[in-house]
């Protein structure tokens, strides 16, 4: 059986930056330090940092005094940085700098009279974040139907913000429905989906051309893993989100002689080896990567996590 390696997959650089923040803030102030909510939605990276001593609460109430804290890379609303400031609380930010951008976008339109719809899932944490940052009311929408139930006048001012992990053709969609009932719309198409979902998605798209089954690995909490199984599934391949080997079904191999297989921004490459290890349980295997677009992307960490030589390398020259 051929695997075929989705290109890119698995972390993003929002991802890697959320992680190093945590691992860095454990090995420079002690463990343990609190995290805000799964500082990103896979269990194997969560459970990896419980062990070196971080501790996730849901809540900043579970957070003790005086205990350093981070933000989960989806980022959070004002009240909770309010709150974390109120207590006098350490905050290290791991919200990923494309989620903070959003943020800022939906501020600048608000700030200019513009009512704001923000394009994402209810109850996702980076959609309560991105709700509770911009400080004014904020009309969400998921569907095309949403669009039409909008209790706004044709003739009002908006604009609109996307969710950075939506998929891309979903959205689109949904932003023709915006500029069909909404003459003065301003908004920035679907770039507020960051580079890392929109490459996932296109690899995906070309890796159903080649397979008859599709496996992403990813947590079931993970709104872009999620996606990229859907995608699968438009294109009428047979399509599983799993979490590692185990949760491999044999019985989904049957006849299949070509397997896609990507992982979502959150996931490690760990947990896709841990998947070809099992596939390979099953049948021999010619593992092989597809062509596809070479991520460079990094994102900076904290000033106050930088190694003193990148601190030093970051300063400007005088
Ligand atoms: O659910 P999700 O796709 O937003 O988050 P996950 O933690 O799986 O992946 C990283 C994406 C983030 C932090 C949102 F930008
Ligand atoms: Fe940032 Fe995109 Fe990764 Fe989310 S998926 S953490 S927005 S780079």
């Amino acid at each position: 059986m051929r695997v075929l390696l989705a290109q890119p997959r698995g972390f993003c650089a929002g991802v890697v930056r959320a992680i190093e923040i945590v691992e860095r803030s454990i090995e420079r102030f002690g463990a343990p330090v609190y995290v805000r909510h799964e500082i990103v939605h896979n269990r194997h990276v969560v459970e990896t940092l419980r062990d070196k001593g971080a501790v996730f609460v849901e809540e900043l109430s579970e957070v003790p005094d005086g205990a350093v804290t981070i933000f989960s890379a989806h980022g959070v609303a004002q009240s909770v940085v309010d709150q974390a400031a109120s207590r006098g609380l350490p905050v290290l930010d791991a919200t990923c700098p494309l989620v903070a951008k959003v943020h800022m976008q939906g501020k600048r339109y608000v700030a200019r009279g513009r009512t704001l719809i923000l394009v994402g899932h209810a109850g996702h944490p980076e959609v309560e974040g991105t709700i509770g940052q911009v400080g004014a009311p904020v009309h969400l929408v998921s569907s095309v139907e949403d669009v039409a139930r909008l209790d706004l006048p044709a003739d009002a001012p908006v604009a609109y913000v996307t969710q950075t992990t939506l998929s891309v053709d979903d959205t689109r969609s949904i932003i023709a429905a915006l500029e069909a009932r909404f003459p003065d719309l301003e908004g920035p198409d679907v770039s507020d989906i960051c580079y890392a979902t929109q490459h996932r998605q296109a690899a995906v798209r070309d890796l159903c051309a080649e397979v008859d089954l599709l496996l992403v690995v990813g947590s079931r909490n993970s709104s872009n893993s999620n996606r990229l199984r859907e995608i699968g599934l438009e294109h009428g391949v047979p399509s599983h989100l799993i979490a590692n080997g185990r949760e491999l079904d044999p019985a989904w191999l049957e006849g299949v002689k070509s397997v896609g297989l990507t992982a979502g921004a959150s996931a490690p490459e760990e947990l896709v080896l841990d998947v070809i290890a099992a596939l390979r349980r099953h049948r021999d295997l010619q593992v092989a990567p597809m062509a596809g677009i070479k991520e460079t992307v990094e994102f900076r960490l904290p000033p106050e996590l930088r190694s003193p030589a990148a601190a030093t390398a970051a300063a400007p020259a005088e």
